[in-house]
């Protein structure tokens, strides 16, 4: 009989540490390489009331418990909110939850949220909220068409602009000029969480929409030939014009990729780095995906062996400790009578 627990012993402490290296596996990439200094997450505790608070905000923006609205649904309001902790992190991915939500009918609402990736914080201005000629990237989540020309997209419309301080962006053609990609997305008015995705890694960035309450990732902009320095702040910003709108933000989460990066790139000072676009498109065979790392995205085949392995082992340690307390409990009622 004590060979038998001992065995048992031995194959449940065996078991037990299979399956935490194979959970240590299935997580990497994930929750273990959240950067809770640069994430943005309900109950938002001590947003903006004090000196520990890792973020800002200014304008009309206002905080509760459930989201971040950057404006209410009125005439001219702007609010932003911003990380005071610089990002020093060379590949990132960064997941905002968010909800744009109004009255308004039709075309009739405006005029957006922008996320940035900025030299500078809390710099309000024209841009959404923002100041104009900024440094760095700014997504624009566009819900209102300004140009009557450029009937060719409809809106709501996501575009994505890098800026070295020198370009100016044009509201009145939405910003067309300068924008480096985008796509058209209804995410006005849903009852279901809408979710947009930004991943810069080696210099190539992509934007990903999760609107349609399917919970999987469309590709919105994918370019390459990105540079983005570090120690630049993550912000959120939203205006209402004649139009308005409730944009909130509920949360921001950012998640850092673990990406191998040459000697040479090592040892660059990366906080240098001018922000600039190379190549205004990547060409779409040209897609080599390092990490997967996006919410919801269809798993990979070695994912899924080792899902499966993980949910055998789990069965296996279930009825390996159900036979050691089934076998002490024997134990405990042959003493007692
Ligand atoms: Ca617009």
């Amino acid at each position: 009989m004590g060979n038998v627990r001992v065995f048992l012993r031995t194959a449940l402490v065996l078991l037990v540490v299979q399956l935490s290296v194979v959970l240590c596996d299935i997580t990497d990439g994930n929750a273990e390489h959240l950067k809770r200094e640069h994430s943005l997450m309900k109950p938002y505790q001590g947003v903006g009331n004090s000196a520990s608070s890792q973020w800002d905000f200014w304008g009309s923006t206002l905080v509760t418990s459930s989201y971040v609205r950057l404006t209410s649904d009125e005439r001219s309001k702007q609010g932003s909110i911003w990380n005071t902790v610089p990002c020093h992190l060379k590949d990132w991915e960064m997941h905002v939850q968010f909800k744009i939500h109004g009255s308004g009918k039709k075309s009739l609402h405006g005029d957006g949220i922008a996320l940035w990736y900025t030299k500078d914080k809390l710099h309000p201005g024209p841009v959404f909220g923002n100041q104009d000629q900024f440094l760095g990237l700014a997504i624009f989540v566009d819900t209102f068409r300004n140009d009557l020309h450029g009937m060719d997209r409809s809106f709501p419309f996501i575009s994505a602009m890098v800026n070295n301080g020198s370009v100016n962006y044009d509201h009145g053609k939405d910003g067309r000029s300068s924008e480096l990609g985008g796509c058209s997305a209804e995410i006005r008015n849903k009852d279901h969480d809408t979710y947009l995705a930004i991943r810069y890694s080696k210099g190539r960035l992509t934007v990903m929409i999760d609107v349609e309450d399917k919970n999987e990732w469309r590709e919105c902009i994918d370019i390459g030939g990105v540079r983005l320095p570090t120690g630049y702040f993550f912000g959120a910003s939203a205006a209402t014009g004649d139009l308005s709108d409730n944009h909130d933000i509920i949360s921001m989460k950012m998640y850092q990729l673990m990406v191998e990066h040459t000697p040479e790139e090592e040892n660059q000072d990366w906080t240098k780095i001018e922000p600039s676009v190379s190549l205004l498109k990547s060409p779409k065979d040209n897609i080599d995906d390092p990490t997967g790392n996006f919410r919801g995205t269809p798993l990979t085949g070695w994912k899924v062996f080792l899902l499966l392995l993980c949910a055998l082992l789990g069965i296996v340690v279930c009825a390996v400790v159900g036979a050691v307390v089934f076998q002490k409990r024997q134990e405990r009622n042959k003493r007692f009578y």
